[in-house]
Parts: C-alpha cells; sequence; structure tokens
C-alpha cells in the first residue's frame, strides 16, 4: 500500500524560525518577510508534482549494462522503447524491451504493466522503486508514458545529453500515485506572425513531453502568414505563405512535413489541435484569392502587428466553400477531434455578421465530425452543446463563458507566453500586463471567473504569440520557465500545490534544462540550482 504524503510548503524548522524573529522583533503578526534563503531540499523535484510521494528510505535501483526493460503487453511497446533511447549509454546502444506476459518479473529492469481493467484514470500510474526493479503501472499507455516522465526526472539531468549518459543512472526508492487533475493541458504556438519549421515544434513537444502535457495548439493562419498546405486552393500557401512579420521569408508545413508532426505528437500522447483563424486575421487568405474579399479585390500581404483589420467576406459562397475546403483537408491530417476556428477580435463585421458566420463554420465543423472551439469572443452566441471556449481575454464581457461546460483557460495576465517577466525583458509584450513566474503560478482556475467551477474547466493552455518572437533562444526564453507552471496548474490537485514548494522544484529542474540546451530565464525569484 502506499502511504499518502502530502507535499508540505515550508519545513516547519524554517516556519518556525520566521515565527520565532517575528517574536523578537516585537511584531504582532508575522508580516512580510524577505524571501526565505532556499531551504536545504523538497522531498523530491517532480514537476507536475504527484498526488503522493514517498521516498520508501530503501537502496536506489541503479542502471547496468544488464538492465532490461519488460512490458506485460504488446500496447506497452512504444513507451518502453522511448525509455530504452532515454537510458541507452548512447543513442547508437540498444537496451532490450523484452514481452513477459505472465510470470515472475525478473530483477535488474525496468517493468511497464498495462493492467486495462484497473480501477484508475485514464492517464494516471503509480510508480514503486527498490534496489532490483522499478515497476510502472497503468490502465492505459499514455498512464505508463506519464510514469516514464516521472522516472525520467527521478533520475539524474545526465539522462538528458547523449555525452553525459555515460555516468551512473540510479532512481531513488520511491513509491508514487498519480493521475491529472484536468484533461487539457496544453501550449499554443504561434507560427503564423513568425514562421518555425518542424524542427523547432518536435523540440517543443518534447519539451512539453517532459511535463506530461497533452495538447499543442497550432496557431495556422493569421494575418501574416498562411503556413499549412491546401491542395484546394493553392495560393494560400505559394502566395500566402511567403512572409512574416518584419517581412522575413515565412514558409509553411506540406503536407508531409505536418503529418510528420502529428505522429510525432502522437508518440508522446500529444493531440495536435489545428487553428484558422476566422473570420478576421485573414488578411494572408484574403492577399491569396481576391474572391474572399467583399469587394474581389486581393490586398497587398501585411508584416505590421496591428490586429482588427481584415475580414473574410460573410455572406458570399465563395467564403463557405473555402471554410469547408479548409476544414475538410485539415480535418483529414489531424486525427484529434478538435478544430480551432479562431473567431477573435472581428472588427469588421457588425454582430449578425459574426453570429452567420460564427455559426456556419461550427456546422462545417461539426459536418467532418470534429469538435469546434473559438476564442472568448464566440461565447456571445448560443453555441452548440459540445463546442469549446477558450478563455483569454481578462475581466472582459464574459458572455456565456461557461454555457458548453467546456472551457480552455488561457487567462492573458496570467497564461500568456509572449508577456514580458518584467520591465526589462528585452521580447514579447506586456498588453496584458508583466507576468513574472510566480503570478503565472500562483493561482487557481477554479477561483477565477464567478459561475465558471473545476467541472466546467477543460483545462489550461498557454499561448506563444510571436510578433516578437523569430528565433529559437527566444522562444526557449518566453516559454521557460513559466511552461512548467501551467503544466503543473494543468496536472496537480489545487491542494496539492504551492508556490514554496513550486520554487524550490524549479530550481531543482536548472541542470536538466541546461542538459537540454534550453535557454531559460533565470528568474530572481528561484533559488536556482546551477
Ligand atoms: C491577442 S489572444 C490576440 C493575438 C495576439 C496576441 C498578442 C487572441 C485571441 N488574439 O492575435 O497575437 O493578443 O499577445
Amino acid at each position: 500500500m502506499l502511504a499518502l504524503a502530502p507535499m508540505r510548503s515550508l519545513p516547519l524548522a524554517l516556519v518556525g524560525l520566521a515565527l520565532a524573529v517575528a517574536a523578537a522583533c516585537g511584531k504582532p503578526k508575522m508580516t512580510v518577510a524577505p524571501t526565505p534563503p532556499a531551504p536545504a531540499a523538497a522531498p523530491h523535484s517532480l514537476i507536475p508534482a504527484p498526488i503522493s510521494f514517498t521516498a520508501t528510505g530503501a537502496a536506489p535501483f541503479t542502471v547496468t549494462p544488464r538492465t532490461r526493460i519488460i512490458v506485460n503487453d504488446r500496447e506497452a511497446v512504444g513507451v518502453a522503447t522511448f525509455l530504452a533511447r532515454l537510458i541507452a549509454a548512447a543513442p547508437s546502444a540498444a537496451i532490450s524491451v523484452e514481452l513477459i506476459e505472465a510470470g515472475p518479473l525478473p530483477e535488474d529492469a525496468f517493468v511497464l504493466q498495462l493492467r486495462p481493467g484497473a480501477a484508475m484514470a485514464a492517464e494516471g500510474y503509480t510508480l514503486a522503486s527498490t534496489a532490483t526493479q522499478v515497476v510502472i503501472t497503468a490502465s492505459h499507455p499514455a498512464g505508463l508514458f506519464y510514469g516514464v516522465q516521472t522516472l525520467r526526472q527521478l533520475l539524474p539531468a545526465a539522462v538528458e545529453h547523449e555525452w553525459l549518459r555515460r555516468k551512473t543512472l540510479s532512481v531513488p526508492a520511491v513509491s508514487i500515485t498519480d493521475a491529472p487533475r484536468f484533461a487539457w493541458r496544453g501550449a499554443m504556438l504561434d507560427v503564423a506572425r513568425h514562421f518555425f519549421g518542424v524542427e523547432e515544434v518536435t523540440r517543443l513537444l518534447d519539451l512539453m513531453a517532459l511535463h506530461k502535457m497533452n495538447r499543442l495548439h497550432l496557431h495556422l493562419a493569421d494575418d501574416q502568414g498562411w503556413r499549412i498546405e491546401i491542395d484546394s486552393w493553392p495560393n494560400l500557401t505559394r502566395h500566402g505563405g511567403g512572409t512574416e512579420v518584419g517581412g522575413g521569408p515565412g514558409g509553411f508545413y506540406t503536407k508531409a512535413q505536418f503529418a510528420e508532426i502529428v505522429r510525432y505528437a502522437a508518440d508522446r500522447f500529444i493531440t495536435i489541435v489545428p487553428e484558422i483563424d476566422m473570420p478576421g486575421h485573414t488578411n494572408a487568405a484574403l492577399a491569396s484569392y481576391a474572391e474572399l474579399n467583399c469587394d474581389g479585390v486581393a490586398p497587398p500581404l501585411f508584416t505590421g502587428i496591428e490586429v482588427g483589420f481584415s475580414t473574410l467576406c460573410a455572406e458570399s459562397d465563395a467564403t463557405y466553400r473555402f471554410v469547408d475546403d479548409v476544414v475538410r483537408e485539415i480535418g483529414a491530417m489531424t486525427p484529434g477531434r478538435y478544430f480551432h476556428i479562431g473567431g477573435d477580435e472581428v472588427k469588421k463585421l457588425t454582430p449578425a455578421q459574426y453570429e452567420h458566420f460564427v455559426k456556419r463554420a461550427e456546422a462545417i465543423v461539426g459536418r467532418y465530425g470534429k469538435t469546434m472551439i473559438g476564442w472568448d469572443e464566440v461565447a456571445a452566441l448560443k453555441l452548440d452543446p459540445g463546442s469549446i471556449i477558450q478563455y483569454w481575454r481578462p475581466g472582459a464581457p464574459k458572455g456565456e463563458l461557461g454555457q458548453t461546460g467546456n472551457v480552455i483557460f488561457s487567462p492573458a495576465n496570467k497564461l500568456y507566453l509572449d508577456m514580458k517577466y518584467t520591465r526589462a525583458t528585452a521580447i514579447g509584450l506586456d498588453w496584458a500586463g508583466r507576468i513574472e513566474v510566480r503570478d503565472g503560478y500562483d493561482w487557481d482556475p477554479a477561483t477565477m471567473v464567478p459561475g465558471v467551477t473545476e467541472a466546467a474547466i477543460l483545462g489550461v493552455e498557454g499561448p506563444l504569440w510571436t510578433e516578437t518572437v523569430a528565433r529559437r533562444a527566444d522562444l526557449d526564453y518566453l516559454v521557460f520557465p513559466r511552461l512548467a507552471g501551467i503544466a503543473e496548474i494543468g496536472w496537480t490537485p489545487q491542494a496539492q500545490r504551492n508556490w514554496e514548494s513550486y520554487r524550490l522544484r524549479l530550481a531543482a529542474q536548472a541542470p536538466r534544462w541546461t542538459a537540454l540546451g534550453i535557454n531559460f530565464y533565470r528568474s530572481p525569484q528561484v533559488p536556482w540550482v546551477e
């Protein structure tokens, strides 16, 4: 049996010390103390924190040249192979994965067990390590995968880098039970304002997987560029993909490249959520096809960063032929059930025209078997029961945000990854405020919007808009460390997370993130371990 050991915020000794100091100074109560120095150790440095964690005190498990990986089910081989690649001494070295369906389990082994009937959340898992075995158990392969990500964070940072992997790898003796709070733990990358190719996207998918995130929303079209090949409207990429903010060369994904992204994501239990922002944010499409404009005149391409000036013609047949073709082709390329239609910041349509467009788009998305997602402007309309609303405007009129019971939380003042950290941050925007690491972490989606409670919240998503972001180093800097906080908000129950514990665990990520080559922001709020 697992002992439940909820995480504590401040070690008791430290709290005691602070109280003693306050008493000695004659203060009536504990007021704002300076940020305490880093306490010696947190019980673990896992992000997101698991539901329960017990260090058993037994001897650790050590990987040797004879260590094997055992699965009890063919369905677990994919996850086992991921683990094998992680712990092989070099990418070329093999570590065997063996199928043993019944009988005693060998020693000196990682064991991945699928128990399809087990009373466990679909993405939940248990992990138990001793000196002789590390056993991960789940009811679905996704749970095994998350168990492997926990194992990865229990292993030393050396495991992340091929030149370091030769060091001894050991796993502390622990017992963990875990499952996520929310089904939707997402990030969004705007590849329209600045284009990011397959290599950058797959790298982001890797880093998301490390934090048990499971949705990557790709913002595939905006005023500045169209980034996904559509066979029936080839000029979208041929012309509309040819530039970006600032006038750079832009780019787009061929269907084969997009398929590669989808496959790479699926191997990491991440669903790609495609967005074609409509009816506004469409200058790249309008520039590519004159018939999408009400006046029949194609505007020039756009490389600035203003918003709200473009719109598809809400009343023309061409518009809905276009929407139908785009939803059908992209829908066929994405196994996930979602299609994001954008719907934000439309300043050039009347409310009636806006409603007409969104309801027709919603019907088209439904006809292709997908679920519509829209930014929170769509909440002003009466939506179909299954549709999803993505909340982004803090303090805006909320409409009926909770009307379908499916809300993704991306409040710009907490989760927008393109906001600056401080006044001194060289890149990023600040229209929603500046978001230091603590601001982005220390809040609860379930108490933010009156009337929208836990049950109506699908989860959280951190969008990276890329008006000011053109290079990997800049992307890294805005995304890390804040993405880890978003992952924990999405995964860990509210009662089990707090800033004091989080900042220590975050501090401990530095060697791993450095081994992974991440250019993260060294926030002064975090006592980084170097
Ligand atoms: C608002 S968020 C936008 C984007 C911008 C972003 C910049 C949303 C639905 N619309 O078009 O890129 O702000 O922070």
